[in-house]
Parts: C-alpha cells; sequence; structure tokens
C-alpha cells in the first residue's frame, strides 16, 4: 500500500544489507530504519558509533565492501601514526572514516543531539531514508565474561570475541528514551509492520528493546513484528551469534533465533533460509508465521529481493 510505513531495527554489517534492500524497494518517505548504538564508545576521545556509521555508509554506497565496516579506498595513515608513537591501535580507524568520528565528536560536544548528528552525516552524504540512532541517551551494552565485564568493543575487536560470555546488560538503557523520530514512528497510524533485521538478537537487537519505552509500546503494538534470521544452516551469516549460543548451551539454528524473539511475545512472522525448510515445523509450532526463501545476500539484487519478499510477508500477514 502506497501510504504504508516499515520500520526496520538493524545492527551493523548483517542487518545493513537487509537495510540496503529495504531503501531499493520501498520509497523513501515509507521507511525508517533504526540503528543499535549499544556498541558506541568513546575511544582516543572521539564517539564512535560502529552501526550507525555501517548502515550510513551501506545506503550511500561508500562502505568497504571487503569488512561491511569501514569506507572504500581507506588509507590508514592515521592508525599507523597512533601505533609509531605507542598508542591504542586495536580499533581500525581508516583516515577517511576519521573525519565523520571527529564532526560527530564536536557536534556532540557542541550540544547537538546523536540524532541530529546522524541526520546532518546523512544528508552530507546525499541519503534520503532515514537512518535513526535508537536513543540519543547514553546506552552501552556490556558483556559479562567469565573473566568479568568488558564494554563491547573491547569485547568483540580488542579481544576479538574470545572470552567465554555469560551474559549481556545495556548500561542506561532503563533510562533511556527511544529518539524522537523512532518513537513518532512506533504512534505513526501508517505504520504497517516492525521488521527485525538478520542482526545479532543478543547484541544489535537486544539493546534497542531494552528501552523501556520500546518495550511497552511493543506489547500493545498493532502491527506485526517479522524476523529475517542470521543463520542459516547452522551457522551465523556473520559475527560471534554461534559461539554466543553454544555458550548458552543452545544449538546453532534459527528455531532458536526464532524462539528467542517468540517468548518475549515480539514476533509475530519469521523469515529463514530454505536450506533450513526442515525446521519449518519447529518454527511454526512456535506459533509465528513462516517463510522459507534464500536469505544470503551476496548481491544488490539479494538484498533488494529478499526485502520485497521480507515486505510482501509483512503485508500478508498484517
Ligand atoms: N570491527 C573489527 O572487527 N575490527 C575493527 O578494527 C573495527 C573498526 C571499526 C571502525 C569503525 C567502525 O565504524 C566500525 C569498526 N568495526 C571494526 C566494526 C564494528 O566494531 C563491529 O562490526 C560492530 O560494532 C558490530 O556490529
Amino acid at each position: 500500500m502506497s501510504n504504508s510505513l516499515f520500520l526496520a531495527l538493524s545492527g551493523g554489517v548483517g542487518g545493513a544489507k537487509l537495510a540496503l534492500g529495504l531503501a531499493h524497494a520501498l520509497p523513501q518517505e515509507q521507511l525508517r530504519i533504526i540503528v543499535n548504538t549499544g556498541d558506541d564508545f568513546e575511544h582516543l576521545g572521539l564517539h564512535i558509533s560502529p552501526d550507525l556509521d555501517t548502515v550510513m555508509y551501506t545506503l550511500a554506497g561508500v562502505a568497504n565492501p571487503e569488512t561491511g565496516w569501514g569506507r572504500a579506498d581507506e588509507s590508514w595513515n592515521f592508525l599507523e601514526s597512533l601505533g609509531q608513537i605507542g598508542a591504542e591501535n586495536w580499533f581500525r580507524l581508516g583516515d577517511r572514516d576519521l573525519a565523520v568520528h571527529v564532526e560527530r565528536t564536536q557536534r556532540l560536544r557542541a550540544g547537538e543531539s546523536l540524532s541530529e548528528v546522524t541526520a546532518r552525516l546523512c544528508t552530507a552524504l546525499n541519503l534520503h531514508v532515514p537512518i535513526i540512532p535508537m536513543s540519543d541517551f547514553r546506552v552501552r551494552t556490556i558483556v559479562q565474561t567469565e573473566g568479568g565485564e568488558l564494554d563491547f568493543q573491547h569485547y568483540f575487536v580488542r579481544e576479538r570475541c574470545a572470552p567465554q560470555v555469560t551474559g549481556f546488560r545495556f548500561e542506561g538503557a532503563e533510562s533511556a528514551q527511544p529518539s524522537p523520530a523512532f518513537l513518532a514512528t512506533l504512534s505513526d497510524p501508517r505504520l504497517r509492520a516492525l521488521l527485525l533485521c538478520p542482526s545479532n538478537p543478543f547484541v544489535s537487537v537486544d539493546p534497542i528493546l531494552a528501552i523501556p519505552e520500546v518495550t511497552t509500546r511493543l506489547a500493545a503494538r498493532s502491527f506485526p513484528i517479522v524476523a529475517v534470521s542470521p543463520i542459516v544452516g547452522g551457522q551465523a551469516v556473520k559475527g560471534p551469534l554461534g559461539k554466543m549460543l553454544g555458550e548458552r548451551g543452545l544449538p546453532c539454528d534459527s528455531v532458536q533465533i526464532a524462539r528467542y524473539y517468540k517468548e518475549r511475545g515480539l514476533l509475530d512472522g519469521f523469515i529463514f533460509d530454505e536450506t533450513d525448510k526442515k525446521l519449518e515445523p519447529e518454527i511454526a509450532a512456535l506459533g509465528v508465521k513462516t517463510f522459507a526463501t534464500r536469505t544470503v545476500m551476496t548481491t544488490l539484487s539479494d538484498r533488494t529481493r529478499l526485502a520485497r519478499e521480507t515486505i510482501a510477508f509483512a503485508e500478508k500477514i498484517a
């Protein structure tokens, strides 16, 4: 329907692929992309928002195609110079990427909100689809490990996800508010469906869902929630999700993802890979509508096709 609105929740690299497809499949006024900021951190005096930047660069067509994060055609003079003077260089900040972190940091320090700064950066990158931080409040994902607590980027990048994970907490979430544009979209009568991109549920989607006002709005929703599984054939498409499931004593499969969202009343429809078709009865038995298709997104046409199928499926169950 031409006046329908779709709200997508995304983390970094995996989520950004579907977000790009959605941006191709829908007119800009019918899409809002809410991005996890639990991964944000302060590093070398800079405010870094990795997932916001990944989504922004991906949609602007300037993302590094090898890593999925950071910028294409990057140079590393700043990073090398940091190493030469014995400064911390475990977090790879490229020269081009650095410009965004410096600009964001100084605007935040001057009193602009993260939403305002993000909108300004998107305009500068000629992006018209709204890319919206989940909150303008400080929320930080803390990884609880056998050896103690770690900030997310210390766990993810510096420690290369090696520590055994025992849990997560989202510092600041309990007193955070959703960003103004997120809140406005949740109350928009045109909202047709909430789409959970194929991101890690524990560290990319949960920080968004941990904001109390989001939980309250979603419990009273009149639109369906449709998730796209981040697992294909017993393996997480990207990142430490498989390892995290194993550390909870759970198998790495799409049933676990569907169950995880459904147990909290946050799932109406579930899209998973066609190679996992045998799991369909188990997923359907949870009481969710199912749709099996090719979810591996290699090319732009894969992304756009999966986005169109996701929208059609959500429309059907709305
Ligand atoms: N991920 C890495 O694995 N190593 C890095 O050195 C790294 C640097 C980096 C710099 C800027 C940025 O926006 C993202 C960066 N990422 C890096 C990705 C990021 O930390 C993670 O992919 C996300 O936080 C998880 O979604």
